[in-house]
């Protein structure tokens, strides 16, 4: 055996010492060792020793420090062995793959990573073993007990024990798809936030609609604020836009917000109305909280019953802060417009629609994605100053008061398409999770002490909703930027991180990851409050939010009559259902105090001999309002800009219809971007006069005339009188009279009118603008019909209570 060298000795020593992972020579080996425990050993010291001192500690300290935080200390490593865990990590298999790329998380790739398609795969359990049999457990004999050991049996029961997650608390029904933003212009003189950056810039985004108060399974159409919330994946992080379809809110502090929540929600003795707020605790509560007045206005409004999700608008609601670069910030209000249009249902409609098409919001969003018809929003921005903002008769951190556009104009900074449904509902809308406390460098809070609670609120809940404190993991949550901290473990971790260093400072990992400092990372905006003496830690509203009734007003002034109507029409159907009369005439009493005109109109609706009252004020003297008038808020004010794009129109036909005329109608209505069915007694081939087969795809029973945009009737006299013999025709027609939709009766169909106790013309006995009748060219009807629904309704048709 040849002698060992003194050199040799030397690098056994070091590397018997490299291999004990508890206790080390004095002196860490040389660099020079080829062996890689030495190695990683020498490279370890050296990077241990680059780092003396903690150089950061001596700037932790002192305001002006506290407001540009430097990047925080690193050393780069000789090689990648002191930062690895393990010397092994070279040995890859199909399973471990190889060496983590340098300075990368992998857990964030996109969503390709997670998808998954199983053609022409056999079935196998969640442990990758192939089913022979999926149809019998395992017995002893045909006939015989079922055996414990049926591994195959209990792993699939096990798992469909637990599919169920826990319901969001409130807005537990919804509706999400993926979409982008896009930046129209760089908006670099307000904010440094990510998807403002550039012009065209393009931001993945995933968004979820939904109702508030209804529970998973709930109808869509409930009378009911409506979420509208947007995840943006920015290059610098997620941010979450959390918003609503109504820019206010009902209270002012979250400390009463589980108070309206458990109001709101089914009674909780008998678990009832389900998706309602027509009943007495509700009313009880808001009745009580004159602050909800505002946002009572809104949601009796048919802003609480949108046609669809991308006819309603959107709104951050709370006052935010934009900060740009030199570290400058001014307020934002964020608003979201749709570009088909502000489109509501009216309240019969909507509760029909609730027993014939429950899903009708998710199905209508889906169906618009799959057509093509992708739902688009503008991004509008009120910016405003805090000087401004001091000067404003209301406080902008009160969420129960908006800004009129009239007094701050929206400026548009992109558009957001919606243009790619789910894969699975389940994985991505359900287990998405919307955080307010999501923001990204750019964007910031203001003291709104609404917001201040839902910044704690839902990272809160998603804990117990999606099992532990790694939901931001899950595929749909986690962000398209680097995640890199020291944050380890908890239920369901996925990430595998590299080393053996989870803390901060280090140096046995270089100092990383390390701390961006204010040029990259997040600085809170060092807002300054004025000292004043009142500044004492106390629980307290500012003046100007006990003026609960201003904006009230202001919203029901501005909205035109047919608006108005509806609105006091809500407000007797809901009031009607209560209880306890003493709860109606204390809402009366405080709807005195926004408007007289509906106070009364409501209370003698209700039967009520005299009007209750006014309720005492909170506040005798309130600031003169800036915008008394705001033709903004009515829904009539953004008729959108893609004509009838998406609409549903019924086209009636019946054996004996002329085939000819229903064709071409529905030829051009799909030319316009319609939806057009045809609609017969039943479906299946319908026999036309002119023998043109036509086959109609939904039927007078499974597709009632409440789910329509509007309604064309074929002419044909065979055709006419079957539909005349089928008493469905009847409602069909009606519903869309009531519902003020556009009618087109072509030749003899029009006896179909006087069959529904319709009439083509208003009761002035001017013509009715939503009642098409093709008696000359099929043409320019088709061009009548087309023009008079862009419309979408025709409320001069509209009568309480209804004539039909
Ligand atoms: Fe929410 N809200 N909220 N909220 N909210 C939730 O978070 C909460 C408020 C809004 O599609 C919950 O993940 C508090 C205003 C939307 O997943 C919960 C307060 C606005 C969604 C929660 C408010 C919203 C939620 C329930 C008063 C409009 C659905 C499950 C301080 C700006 C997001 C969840 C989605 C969901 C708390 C008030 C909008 C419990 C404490 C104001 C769109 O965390």
């Amino acid at each position: 055996m040849p002698k060992p060298s003194a050199q040799n000795k030397e690098d056994s020593k070091a590397k018997a010492a490299a291999r004990n992972t508890d206790s080390a020579p004095s002196k860490a080996p040389a660099p020079s060792a080829i062996d890689p425990a030495v190695q990683k050993a020498a490279h370890t010291g050296d990077l241990a020793a680059g780092m003396p001192f903690n150089s950061n500690k001596s700037i932790e300290h002192g305001f002006q420090n506290g407001l540009n935080p430097q990047p925080g200390a690193t050393v780069p490593a000789t090689s990648r062995l002191p930062t690895g865990s393990t010397l092994s990590e070279e040995n890859g298999t199909q399973k471990t793959g190889s060496l983590a790329p340098e300075g990368v998380n992998s857990s964030i790739e996109p969503l390709d990573r997670v998808r998954v398609d199983s053609s022409g795969q056999v079935l196998t359990t969640n442990q990758g073993v192939a089913i022979a049999d999926n149809q019998n457990s395992l017995k002893y004999g045909t006939r015989g007990p079922v055996l414990l050991e049926d591994f195959i049996l209990r792993e699939k029961l096990t798992h469909f024990d637990h599919e169920r997650i826990p319901e969001r608390i409130v807005h537990a029904r919804g509706s999400g798809a993926h979409g982008y933003f896009e930046c129209y212009e760089p908006l670099s003189q307000y904010t440094k936030a990510a998807p403002f950056k550039e012009a065209g810039k393009i931001t993945p985004v995933f968004v979820r609609f939904s109702t508030v108060q209804g529970e998973r399974g709930s109808k869509d159409t409930a009378r009911d604020v409506r979420g509208f919330a947007v995840k943006f994946y920015t290059d610098e992080g997620n941010w979450d836009l959390v918003g609503n379809n109504i820019p206010v809110f009902f209270i002012q502090d979250a400390i009463k917000f589980p108070d309206l929540v458990h109001a709101v929600k089914p009674e909780p003795h008998h678990q009832m109305p389900q998706a309602a707020s027509a009943h007495d605790t509700f009313w009880d509560f808001v009745s009580l909280m004159p602050e909800s007045t505002h946002m009572l206005m809104w949601v009796m409004s048919d802003r609480a019953i949108p046609r669809s999700y991308a006819t309603m608008q959107g709104f951050g609601v709370h006052t935010f802060r934009l900060v740009n670069e030199n570290n400058e910030s001014v307020f934002v209000k964020f608003h979201w417009t749709p570009k088909d249009g502000l489109n509501s249902l009216v309240w019969d409609e909507a509760v029909k629609i609730s027993g014939a098409d429950p899903d009708y919001h998710r199905r209508d969003l889906w169906e618009r994605i799959e057509a093509g018809a992708f739902p688009e929003w503008e991004l509008g921005m009120q910016i405003f100053t805090e000087e401004e903002a001091d000067k404003f008769s209301f406080d902008i951190l009160d969420a129960t008061k908006l800004i009129p556009e009239e007094l701050v104009p929206v400026r548009p900074v992109g558009r957001m398409v919606l243009n790619r449904n789910p894969d699975n509902f389940f994985a991505e809308t359900e287990q998405v999770a919307f955080c307010t406390a999501h923001v990204v460098p750019g964007i910031d809070f203001s003291n709104d002490p609404l917001l201040a609670g839902r910044i704690h609120s839902y990272v809160d809940t998603q804990i117990t909703r999606l099992g532990g404190p790694n939901f931001h993991e899950i595929p749909i949550n986690a962000p398209v930027a680097q995640v890199h901290n020291n944050q380890r473990d908890g239920m369901h971790r996925q990430a595998i991180n590299r080393g053996r260093v989870a803390y901060e400072p280090n140096s046995l990992a270089g100092g990383c990851p390390f701390q961006a400092g204010a040029g990259q990372g997040f600085v809170t905006f060092p807002e300054r409050l004025k000292a004043k003496e009142e500044q004492g830690k106390v629980r307290g509203k500012p003046e100007k939010f006990a003026d609960h009734y201003t904006q009230a007003t202001l919203f029901y002034n501005s909205q035109t009559e047919p608006e108005k109507a509806h609105i006091a029409a809500a407000f007797r159907f809901e009031l009607s259902k209560l209880t306890v009369p003493a709860i109606r005439e204390r809402m009366i009493s405080s709807l005195r105090n926004a408007s007289e005109e509906l106070a009364t109109k409501v209370a003698r609706d209700l039967g009520m001999k005299e009007l209750p009252d006014r309720m005492p004020r909170a506040i005798d003297r309130v600031a003169k309002a800036e915008v008394t008038h705001a033709p903004s808020l009515s829904l009539f004010a953004k008729p959108g800009s893609t004509g009838i794009r998406a609409r549903k129109i019924a086209i009636l036909i019946a054996d004996g219809s002329i085939g000819a005329t229903a064709t071409q109608v529905h030829e051009a209505l799909v030319a316009e971007g319609a939806v057009p069915r045809f609609v017969a007694p039943r479906i299946g081939a319908v026999n036309t006069a002119d023998g043109t087969a036509i086959d109609a795809d939904a039927s007078l029973e499974n597709e009632p005339g409440f789910l329509f945009d509007a309604l064309v009737l074929a002419d044909g006299e065979k055709g006419v009188a079957a539909l005349k013999a089928d008493g469905h025709t009847m409602e069909f027609v009606k519903d869309q009279y009531r519902h003020c939709k556009t009618i087109m009766a072509i030749g003899e169909a029009q006896a179909l009118f006087d069959m529904a106790d319709v009439s083509p013309s208003l009761p002035s006995g001017d013509p009715d603008p939503g009642i098409v009748v093709g008696a000359g060219k099929l043409d320019s009807a088709i061009q009548a019909f087309v023009k008079a629904l862009q419309d979408h309704r025709h409320p001069i048709r509209e009568t309480d209570p209804p004539l039909v």
